[in-house]
């Protein structure tokens, strides 16, 4: 029997920064200590961005402050204590033993890795993490009896629960969903607002001189580091980005502009994942500025279904699906990553423009992520596990729960269509209409075939081609198999031998 008096060792993890967590609403300052630890494992489970590192460490410290101002007996384990076992689960073994408590309490982690390691331990404790706006079971209560599960329909009954943006019953204005008015290209003389930018204190400072001794073989430029580390710090970022961006989010949210790395983008993921802020807090934010005058529905509809719709739609299916999720290859892609996913070495601007503004900010929008890097990994027929591994490595604000559903599903097909209707597959025609890469590209993204052509043309029809097995039945590509049929024989000739010419490139590289 357990002694529900007994102290408790109540277990905080790096993305699990809020003061409304479930364990420790749970837990008596009186009588428990919680437990916060970096630890080696997690620092190196993919070799994450070193901004993402010196943020979570940096905000983890902020944090365990300012529990300690409330009064909450914490024991703190640093990376370089010279007793650190280097694992959570060794970390949680040691404090049991040197301070005599039998029983911990964790609230459920975020990616299944975890959870396996702490599923059946009789004295560990997994409460759910309440955190988000849809339970495990209201998703799975959504998807049973669902043929196919879209993210519009989840979004639809989360706006109803909710009750963001709603007249009574029936969504604000009319519709439930604006995208329609959200694809402005961006013109070059767009203003361009920042995302807030703090200057780092000396615990920061601390943390990034622990970072670039320890992880200096690691993707991505450390300094300057700017991000907010503390939850009073993150919401002056979301007030920014109301007063500043969010009126233009919906117009501009899949332009591309290549000297404007955020463009009217939050820029608060990271900040959202880590526990530094609740979604409804940021849906309400934004409704409030609508309500108020201060933009438009179809930015605030447009901002709002991003996160009660998209982010809450991926943790569903990350849970469902797990633990193959993250190993399905549905077209069976083969090709290693190319190294210029590291490097940015490449003559393709957009990619180049992308991989370079991944390393210096450990951030991508949604559009570069989806229809530049991760449009080529799909064409070029990249390895979608080595896909997940470097989205999950390189982006400040990447979980495997949000991380994975977002590349295997959406952007790489490998799920099947589990998650999208059809494969964010495009050729340059998309990217030129979207961005300012081309102009500046060695590539022409007017040239279909042949030397200089753009490689997204090229690989576009050759990826129909080569997965027309499995992708031709499929009625939202009707109209392009449509179009192949309708070519030339030589000319569909042409198409897969320039294919096979650039892949060869890849082949080529080191
Ligand atoms: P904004 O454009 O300002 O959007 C507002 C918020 O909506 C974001 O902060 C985010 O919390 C949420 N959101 C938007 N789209 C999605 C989505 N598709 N899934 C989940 N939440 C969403 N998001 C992550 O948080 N972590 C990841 O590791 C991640 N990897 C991705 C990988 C790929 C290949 C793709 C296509 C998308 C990925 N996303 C990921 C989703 C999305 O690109 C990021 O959430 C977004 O770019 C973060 O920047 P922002 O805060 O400026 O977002
Ligand atoms: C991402 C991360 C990093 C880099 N370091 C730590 C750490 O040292 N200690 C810790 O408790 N958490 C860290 N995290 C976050 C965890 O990886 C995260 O909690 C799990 O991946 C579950 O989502
Ligand atoms: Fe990218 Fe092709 Fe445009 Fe070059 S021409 S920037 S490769 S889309």
């Amino acid at each position: 029997m357990k002694d529900t008096d007994a102290p408790k060792l109540l277990v905080v993890l790096g993305d699990q920064l809020s003061l409304n967590l479930a364990s420790l609403r749970r837990a008596d300052p009186y009588r428990d200590i919680i437990l916060m630890a970096e630890v080696s494992e997690e620092t190196t489970y993919v070799r994450h961005h070193k901004k993402k590192i010196a943020f979570v460490l940096s905000a983890m410290r902020h944090f365990a402050e300012e529990l300690k101002l409330y009064g909450w007996p914490i024991r703190y384990v640093r990376l370089n204590d010279p007793e650190n076992t280097g694992s959570l689960m060794g970390e949680i073994e040691r404090a049991r033993h040197e301070l005599g408590i039998k029983d911990v309490v964790v609230t459920t982690p975020g990616e299944h890795r975890l959870v396996a390691q702490f599923a059946n331990i009789p004295w560990l404790e997994m409460l759910e993490d309440d955190r988000f706006l849809a339970g495990h079971e209201d998703f799975n209560g959504w998807a049973d009896d669902r043929k196919h599960l879209r993210m519009e329909y989840f979004y639809r009954e989360m706006r109803r629960k909710t009750g963001l943006l709603m007249d009574g019953s029936e969504p604000l204005g009319g519709q439930w969903n604006y995208d329609a008015e959200n694809r402005k290209p961006a013109k070059a003389d767009l203003f361009r607002p920042e995302p807030l930018k703090f200057e780092p204190d000396a615990v920061t400072r601390d943390v990034l001189q622990l970072v670039e001794g320890r992880f200096d073989n690691h993707f991505g430029t450390l300094r300057p580091f700017w991000f907010a580390v503390t939850r009073k710090n993150a919401l002056a970022a979301l007030e920014h980005f109301v007063d500043t961006a969010l009126p233009h989010f919906g117009d501009y949210q899949d332009a591309m502009l290549q000297d404007a790395p955020f463009l009217y983008h939050s820029v608060l993921s990271l900040y959202l994942n880590a526990g530094l802020l609740h979604p409804m807090e940021m849906c309400r934010r934004v409704e409030r500025a609508h309500s108020e005058g201060h933009a438009p529905l179809n930015a605030a509809e447009g901002y709002i279904r991003q996160i009660i719709g998209w982010r809450e739609y991926v943790r569903g299916i990350y849970w469902r699906e797990m633990p193959g999720y993250t190993k399905s290859n549905y077209l069976n892609a083969t090709r290693p990553l190319p190294e210029f996913y590291w490097s940015a070495m490449t003559d393709m601007t957009c990619m180049a423009a992308t991989i370079d503004q991944t390393r210096d900010e450990a951030y991508a929008h949604h559009i570069q992520r989806l229809m530049v890097t991760g449009n080529f990994a799909l064409l070029a027929g990249i390895d979608p596990v080595q896909v997940h591994e470097w989205y999950l490595a390189v982006y400040a604000d990447a979980y495997e729960w949000v991380e994975a559903p977002n590349v295997i599903g959406m952007s790489q097909f490998a799920d099947g269509g589990l998650l999208g209707s059809k494969p964010y597959a495009a050729s340059g025609n998309y990217i030129n209409k979207m961005s300012d890469y081309c102009g500046s590209c060695r590539y022409d993204v007017s040239k279909k075939t042949g030397e200089g052509a753009c490689p997204f043309n090229v690989l576009y029809w050759d990826f129909l081609k080569r997965n027309e097995e499995k992708l031709r039945s499929n009625p939202r590509l009707g109209t392009a198999y449509h179009t192949w049929d309708k070519m030339s024989a030589e000319k569909q000739q042409d198409y897969l031998g320039s294919a096979a010419a650039y892949l060869q490139t890849l082949t080529d590289q080191p």
